[in-house]
């Protein structure tokens, strides 16, 4: 199969996910999704807010249209909400809901501009979670038709296909730690449900067409334990994080490390006949969302613990070390983290890499009309660096894709976390939108790259 983007450059993206963005919650016979429940119990967002408004973007298709064309890149890489599309989670299809992602396909590609469809990004219908979520092997086998409805529909004008982003926060965020939806603290079962989410990929890629480019989008991170005492609890980190996912895509197992760390996944009963043969070479591209790496160490430091802490079943007592420089999220800034990470795992999967999101959350000020976000600009230039050089070291990784095009819902944070090239005024009733510095310093490396420039320029 022909890969949608070139071996031979960087194609430049920029990326966003439905629940995120949308709003329109119940309009156009979309059902609650878990996300819609989660944040409707008291305590469970930073600042209360949801994503029942968001950006408005749901009925703002033509502005954001508009900046996207304004930004110059080749890609917009968005998310379709299942609850939308099948409001049920089985059955019954919503065509309101595909028309909607049917004008922004057409919308896209009438200004040049190349779409790459996620089809998971968090927001299960809530129904499903009723039934099981994603504990119940029913929940894969329902994404699969769902993904087989929404490739009829789009599939013939969208060329690059991921089935799920970041499963880890699904499973182990929202089945472990119980920090996002569906808010659940089971333990060892986030391991199940991890299983059922690869599952769910691997069904869907056999029902989707075989020449379709089809991948799953991965936060994979460099795990560098901080000292030697730390090396046991990293080994475990690195199970989760890393290799619970890449083992079965590429090995069609699951190793040592990973049923040290989840004795669930021994059972039978869970990983049945036929399971892992599906998942092994089920995916024509990776992509790979990298933001900062992880220093796992022991507890007993004196510092305040890791919210992630209790992600992790099975690992035993860690905890996390961040050092400065940190974005506004908390997240260390280190670029090298990046290049090491696409070198090892082109080396471990052997398919075509692309950066599906990589970005910073600064506390952005609007003065005068203006928003100046250097910080962010250095971020992106270096992490584009780094992707380069990991393509000069023989990484075959063909896309780098910002994080993220609007300031947006950004899950447990709320509102209080901005990413976004553009800032949404949330102050106002129409929210606008400015444009900030980093914008335009996408515009001026997709103009570079029209050029045949090597990214990043600076200018
Ligand atoms: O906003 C999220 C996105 O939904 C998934 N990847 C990480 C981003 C920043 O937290």
């Amino acid at each position: 199969m022909t890969h949608p983007l070139a071996p031979d450059r960087l194609a430049l993206g920029v990326a966003t996910a439905s629940y995120q963005i949308e709003g329109a919650v119940d309009e156009d016979g979309r059902s609650p999704s878990i996300w819609d429940e989660f944040t409707s119990r008291p305590g469970t967002v930073r600042d209360g807010g949801d994503g029942s408004r968001a950006c408005d973007s749901y009925h703002r298709l033509d502005d954001d249209l508009a900046l996207i064309e304004d930004l110059g890149v080749e890609w917009y890489r968005f998310s379709i909400a299942w609850p939308r599309v099948v409001p049920d989670g089985t059955g019954r299809v919503e065509p309101r809901g595909l028309d909607y992602y049917d004008r922004l396909v057409d919308g896209l590609l009438a200004q040049g501009c190349r779409p790459a469809a996620t089809l998971y990004h968090w927001d299960l219908p809530q129904r499903l979670e009723e039934a099981g979520g994603w504990l119940s092997r029913d929940t894969a086998r329902a994404f699969a038709d769902y993904a087989a409805v929404v490739h009829e529909r789009l599939g013939d004008r969208v060329q690059l296909w991921s089935t799920h982003n970041e499963p880890w926060c699904a499973a182990y965020l929202g089945y472990a730690a119980g920090v996002h939806a569906p808010g659940r603290r089971e333990g060892g079962q986030a391991h199940v449900a991890a299983h059922h989410l690869t599952l769910g990929h691997a069904w869907a890629r056999q029902v989707l067409p075989a020449d379709a480019s089809v991948g799953i989008v991965l936060n994979l991170v460099p795990v560098w334990p901080e000292d030697d005492a730390a090396r046991d609890v990293a080994r475990g980190l690195d199970a989760i994080r890393n290799r619970i996912w890449l083992d079965p895509l590429v090995d069609g197992a699951y190793s040592d490390a990973v049923l040290e760390v989840a004795p669930e996944l021994r059972s039978d009963d869970v990983v049945r006949d036929g399971d892992l043969g599906a998942m092994r070479g089920s995916v024509d591209w990776l992509g790979i969302n990298y933001y900062t790496p992880m220093r796992p160490a022991l507890p007993g430091r004196d510092a305040p613990p890791h919210p992630e802490r209790h992600a992790y079943p099975g690992v035993g007592d860690l905890d996390l070390v961040v050092r400065e420089p940190r974005t506004d999220i908390g997240w260390e800034v280190e670029a090298t983290g990046l290049e090491e990470l696409l070198r090892t795992t082109y080396e471990r999967v052997g398919v075509p890499l692309v950066v599906t999101e990589n970005g910073a959350a600064y506390a952005d000020q609007l003065v005068d009309g203006v928003v100046d976000d250097p910080d962010r600009i250095a971020y992106l230039h270096d992490h584009v660096a780094a992707t380069e050089r990991a393509r000069d070291a023989g990484a075959d990784v063909r896309g780098y894709f910002v994080w993220t095009l609007l300031d947006n819902f950004e899950w447990a944070e709320g509102y209080t976390k901005t990413f976004g090239l553009v800032h949404v005024d949330r102050t106002h009733q129409d929210l606008p939108r400015t444009r900030k510095s980093s914008f335009g310093w996408v515009q001026r490396q997709a103009a570079a790259l029209q050029r045949g420039a090597r990214l990043p320029v600076t200018s």
